[in-house]
């Protein structure tokens, strides 16, 4: 038989696959395209592929012939039982030394145990966040790719070769072992519904608030692109803003205000409860889409429920506009603060090494976070590869204490005013705490100890337990299992 040609295999051809095969293609790489429907696989070369290197399987068998050795095969399909599926059905059919990489949306305790159990068995295991949607898959995603250290060096060049560039460098790096790379998408995609929410925010308050129009929300959003807020998110929202229907209406107002999700944001809000680090923006974030989601009930408690009485908005409308663009960038630092403080926890609490710089880079471009910002948090993290925390960071430390008042204005005339701003407010309210040598919670301890005798410690003997009889009636015995 003659020599296999296959640089890397791919399994999944929907949009994320097809169009990963064709950025591949384009690089100069042999990829072996393969489907559980087969019957896509020759669509897929007679259309999309056609006039391209792409060699077509007709089963997984002919798939792994085809392969140059280390065998590389991409799994490209929904997160879940199916990936488990084709990991069972490729063992019989590769060696030890060969890599499967998962490029899908998987949960990143997935990824562990997947990876765990392959390397058990002397193959080597990836899983790769992949982001920037369709767009991004065909001309340069953003890639996080983790798992078995010497996988890298395999695929590596075919990685930085078809990801996104900034400033000449690729938007891929290794992240970390095991299921690191499925985590640290995981927390894009949580900053992603903060983004989100921010903006919604935003756009809330000048339209019911100032009262902008949507040519006008248009223009703003157009200026703020030119600023520190400069990202793709921005970009689009300028351009939902213009956009008109068939009928020469605006299609925005004619959306219904009931916000879907597929579970990331999700998913980071649990890990962040699991890790005890308090990354409020992004579960406030998760909790506004859950809100929206009860339409039929908003709809009936408006016509109940009263707001203030405010007198009408007599504020500058320039002068508020600009301070929901320092809100709005403010919250944005506390957001990006506490998602690098969940990663960093969970790389304690699991023994990865993450490097904060190199994740910023890969978010820089080709997904969609990417900004101007994640540049400075690059610098930031360049500057101080430990950094603590980023607010403690000089250059993010001079522009919150700059957004300040403008962010306390918002968030107070938005609560005056009765216009929900949760995630303005939460990362307000972060940033209060986070910055308070002393929180109420001294009162909480002493409270669990009254009511459950749970201890606390005084400030002049940490770590030593004591346990008062608050009422004169209760024992001296404190509790070691009962925790409320
Ligand atoms: P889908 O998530 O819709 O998955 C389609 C692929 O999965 C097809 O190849 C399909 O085979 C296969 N598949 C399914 Br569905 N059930 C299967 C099963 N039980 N066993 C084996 N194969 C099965 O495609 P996608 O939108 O291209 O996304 C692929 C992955 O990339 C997902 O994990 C997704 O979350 C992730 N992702 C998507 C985006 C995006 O913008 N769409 C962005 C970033 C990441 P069939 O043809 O035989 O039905």
């Amino acid at each position: 038989m003659a020599e296999p040609k296959g640089d890397i295999a791919l399994i999944g051809l929907a949009v994320m696959g097809q169009n990963l095969v064709l950025n591949m293609n384009d690089h100069g790489f042999t990829v072996v395209a393969f489907n559980r429907t087969v019957a896509k696989v020759e669509q897929f070369l007679a259309n999309e592929a056609k006039g391209t290197k792409v060699i077509g399987a007709k089963s997984l068998e002919d798939m792994v012939a085809q392969l140059k050795k280390p065998r590389r095969v991409m799994l490209l399909v929904k997160a879940g039982q199916a990936v488990d599926d084709f990991i069972d059905k490729l063992l019989p059919h590769l060696e030890k030394g060969d890599i499967i990489i998962d490029g899908g949306n998987s949960e990143y305790s997935d990824t562990n145990r997947r990876c765990k159990a392959l390397e058990a068995k002397g193959l080597l295991y990836v899983g790769s966040g992949v982001s920037g949607g369709e767009d991004g898959a065909r001309y340069g995603p953003s890639l996080m790719p983790g798992g078995s250290p010497a996988a890298w060096s395999h695929v590596k060049s075919i990685f930085q070769s078809i990801a996104a560039k900034s400033d000449g460098e690729p938007c891929c790096d290794w992240v970390g072992p095991e299921g690191a790379g499925h985590f640290v998408k995981m927390v894009h995609n949580g900053i992603e519904y903060g983004d989100m929410q921010l903006i919604c925010e935003s756009y809330h308050l000048m339209k019911d608030l100032v009262g902008l129009n949507q040519d006008e929300m248009a223009e703003v959003f157009e200026d703020w692109n030119k600023t520190e807020l400069d990202s793709f998110l921005i970009e689009i929202t300028r351009d939902i803003m213009k956009f008109k229907d068939t009928d020469g209406k605006y299609l925005l107002e004619k959306i219904r205000d009931t916000a879907g999700q597929k579970g990331t944001g999700k998913w980071t809000a649990i890990s962040s409860l699991e890790y005890g680090v308090p990354v409020t923006l992004i579960g406030e974030a998760v909790f506004s889409r859950c809100l929206s989601a009860l339409q039929a009930e908003r709809v009936q408690a408006s016509t109940q429920l009263k707001g203030p009485n405010e007198p009408k908005f007599g504020w500058d409308k320039k002068t508020f506009i600009n301070n929901i663009k320092l809100a709005l960038y403010a919250s944005k630092i506390v957001s990006y603060a506490q998602g690098f403080m969940l990663m960093r926890e969970t790389a304690k609490e699991l023994g990865w090494k993450l490097n904060f710089g190199g994740i910023a880079l890969m978010w820089r471009g080709g997904c969609i976070i990417r900004s101007r910002f994640l540049g400075n948090i690059k610098q930031a993290f360049d500057k101080n590869p430990d950094l603590s925390n980023l607010l403690l960071d000089n250059f993010f430390k001079d522009e919150i204490h700059r957004c300040q008042a403008a962010w306390r204005n918002v968030v107070g005339t938005a609560v005056m005013y009765g216009i929900p701003t949760p995630a303005f407010s939460t990362a307000l309210a972060f940033y209060d705490g986070y910055r308070s040598a002393r929180l109420p919670a001294n009162l909480l301890q002493a409270q669990r100890d009254y009511f459950g005798a749970h201890t606390y410690e005084l400030l002049d003997s940490p770590g030593k337990f004591i346990h008062t009889n608050w009422t004169g009636h209760g024992g001296t015995v404190s509790s070691t299992t009962y925790s409320a």
